[in-house]
């Protein structure tokens, strides 16, 4: 994961420093891209500890369309408590737009299941692609999370909001657009969660896992993370082997992984770097 490092110094070195939504204020840089190859070994960072069961467990409540956060807490996932309100709703997140957006007529689509089914029917297809910016669901920037949950609008606007997928090879590719990114505490994790995907999908259509292509909007470090020196700490770490991902079983369907069919094997990271996230 060297490639994320060096996300890290070209950010220090090129970006801007601006205000932002939450206050703290960020260094900021505008589009970079990585690219994974997923056949080298799980893309879990290794430069510091990143909560694995986190990443399954968020991503599998994502495609089971839920957007009820006590469903992760039930599980010790606390990622989304400070975007819900009491009774831990979060409005049309991720898992609503993937399994259930609303058409104007009332009718609502499966964006992941006829994608599932494109890719087994029509590999070549260049419309391989799941969208979370519904525009209409957007919530207003000058308003509080809980304030847009209340008016039916998202907690949070999707920050990785459109991705797409391409066969060759008898490999899967996955791209990703992430518009905004918080490269200390978010990137590491939206990493993991869509190459887990790209690995569950692929198992699905009978196909191997190819790259993981991350493309970056407004890509960031905030200024806390700066001056705490726990980025310049990351980087004086060493990458270590990347872990392999194992998938014990094969469900009928993608809708049908529980946690204990998904696991790690060798990973062996630096410790974890705790760090506060920005609301
Ligand atoms: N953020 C991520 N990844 C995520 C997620 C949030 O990096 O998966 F949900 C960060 C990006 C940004 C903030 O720092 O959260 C969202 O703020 P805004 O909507 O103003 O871009």
């Amino acid at each position: 994961m060297q490639v994320y490092l060096d996300l890290l110094r070209d950010v220090i070195a090129n970006g801007e420093d601006r205000e932002d939504r939450t206050g703290v204020g960020v260094r900021s840089v505008f589009g970079r891209q990585i690219r994974l190859d997923l056949a080298a070994g799980f893309p879990l960072l290794t430069t510091k500890r990143v909560h694995f069961k986190s990443v399954v467990g968020e991503l599998l409540w994502f495609l089971s369309g839920s957007t009820d956060n006590n469903q992760l807490k039930g599980q010790g996932i606390r990622i989304w408590d400070p975007w819900a309100i009491e009774n831990g709703q979060l409005g049309p997140i991720y898992g609503a737009q993937w399994r259930s957006w609303v058409c104007p007529d009332g009718r609502t689509i499966d964006q992941l299941a006829e994608l599932l089914e494109a890719i087994r029917t029509r590999p070549h297809s260049r419309r391989l692609v799941v969208s979370a910016w519904n525009v209409a669901d957007l919530p207003d920037e000058s308003l509080s999370p809980q304030d847009n949950v209340r008016q039916g609008k998202m907690a949070l606007a999707p920050c990785h909001c459109l991705f797409q997928f391409y066969v060759s090879g008898g490999r899967l590719y996955c791209q990703l657009y992430q518009r905004s990114a918080d490269l200390f505490i978010g990137v590491p994790f939206n990493i993991a969660s869509y190459a887990l995907l790209t690995h569950l999908i692929a198992q699905q259509c009978d196909l191997k896992p190819g790259e993981f292509i991350h493309t970056f909007g407004d890509l960031h470090l905030y200024h806390n993370h700066l001056n705490d020196g726990i980025v310049y700490e990351q980087l004086q770490r060493t990458p270590r082997p990347l872990p392999r991902l194992v998938l014990k079983r094969r469900p009928p369907s993608l809708f049908d992984y529980r946690v204990e069919d998904i696991a790690l094997e060798g990973y062996d990271p630096h410790p974890t770097i705790p760090a506060p996230v920005a609301v």
